[in-house]
């Protein structure tokens, strides 16, 4: 007989996600017997025209009504505590994890490698190895679900959300959108691949043959699209009048006109992209370009780019997987508008 009560447990995650799932279940259980026999039981004890006695009836008991509250008080702190642990741990990456980028969009799951290796509603991972996955939206509310995995994140647009997790078995997964998200939504999943580490270098250098495109790396990508914007125009080798150096700046302290301060982490980068006049950094004016249209494709490659510049201690440093040549220092700036740079989305 075929009937299994919880899919297969493919990740690190798996087992304590289904002990406490099947805590809560066994809890739940317990407690339904043990109301619904009571009230079973004085139902018909109590009955109308039953012969038992009703003189003395109590209708009041310290020692069993605290008993009743505080224990599953405590029962249900307890699987706060235990729930919460789990949350935390899911999105508290280690540092050696290796990064993905998924991107949701109306219907399907956009995956790229940061070798620039892209894919299509499949991921595929070697067995082993701890994944950071960032994700963000194109347009509406989306969540990831790998089922087998025991993962699962919203995808927001405007924002990048992450979770991480260790794939523990070869074999091919599901992969879900599990938030309502168009007609479409029940289309919009596909297949989890993983594979031995030497499987998985291998369909990497093969980009996949079929499945996934060959491209360059998503820095170089990057680098192509700062050098076609001309970011290069105001950010140089070193800080300058114009603006700040990107040298280095993945994971450093940022200080801001407003005397706040924030770590130049991938939603700073982001930030910083698309509305640079939310956070100016000290020292400078507010001359960056505020109507750059890039897609979210984009501003991983710039993100990636800007990360291969170099990262200062970092909580998760990108180790760059090309030499990425540095911006021109300080070339002229072009005449004209410096704020009408409009790229085509894509
Ligand atoms: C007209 C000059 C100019 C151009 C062109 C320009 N920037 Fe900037 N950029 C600035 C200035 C000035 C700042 C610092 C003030 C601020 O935060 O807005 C800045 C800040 C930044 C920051 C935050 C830096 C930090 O030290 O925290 C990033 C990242 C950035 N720019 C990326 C880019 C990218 C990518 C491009 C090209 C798509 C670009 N910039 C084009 C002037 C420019
Ligand atoms: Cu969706």
């Amino acid at each position: 007989m075929n009937f299994p009560i919880r899919p297969e447990a493919a990740s690190n995650f798996a087992t304590e996600h289904d002990q406490l799932f099947f805590t809560i279940t066994a809890l739940t259980i317990f407690f339904t017997v043990v109301v619904l026999t009571l009230v079973v039981i004085f139902a018909a004890r109590y009955r109308a025209g039953s012969k038992y006695s009703r003189a003395n009836a109590s209708n009041h008991n310290t020692k069993l009504e605290i008993t009743w509250s505080v224990i599953p008080l405590l029962l249900g702190l307890g699987i706060f505590v235990w729930g919460a642990k789990i949350f935390v741990e899911q999105h508290t990456p280690p540092k050696e994890a290796m990064e993905l980028f998924v991107i949701g969009k109306q219907w399907m799951w956009h995956v790229q490698h940061p070798n620039g290796v892209r894919e299509n509603n499949t991921i595929h991972l070697p067995l082993g190895r701890p994944v950071r996955v960032t994700m963000i939206s194109q347009d509406v509310i989306h969540a990831l679900y790998i089922p087998e995995f025991r993962v699962q994140y919203h995808v927001v647009p405007g924002r990048y959300t992450t979770f991480w997790f260790t794939p523990t078995k070869v074999g091919k997964f599901h992969l879900f959108c599990n938030m309502y998200c168009g007609t479409q939504h029940a289309e919009m999943g596909g297949y989890v691949y993983v594979q031995e580490p030497e499987d998985f270098e291998k369909w990497l250098e093969n980009d996949g043959t079929k499945v996934a495109e060959r491209t360059p790396s998503l820095a170089e990508l990057g680098k192509a699209l700062y050098d076609r914007t001309q970011c290069g125009n105001c950010h140089g080798q070193v800080d300058n009048v114009r603006a700040p150096s990107l040298i280095g700046l993945y994971g450093r302290q940022r200080q801001f006109t407003n005397g706040m301060s924030g770590v130049a982490d991938d939603s700073y980068l982001r930030d910083s992209i698309l509305n640079p006049n939310s956070r100016v950094v000290k020292g400078y004016r507010e001359i960056m370009p505020q109507n750059y249209k890039f897609t979210e494709e984009q501003i991983l490659q710039l993100a990636a780019y800007i990360k291969s510049l170099g990262a200062a201690a970092s909580p998760n440093p990108v180790t760059p997987s090309v030499d990425a040549p540095m911006p021109t220092p300080n070339t002229p700036a072009p005449s004209g508008d410096p704020t009408s740079h409009n790229l085509p989305g894509r």
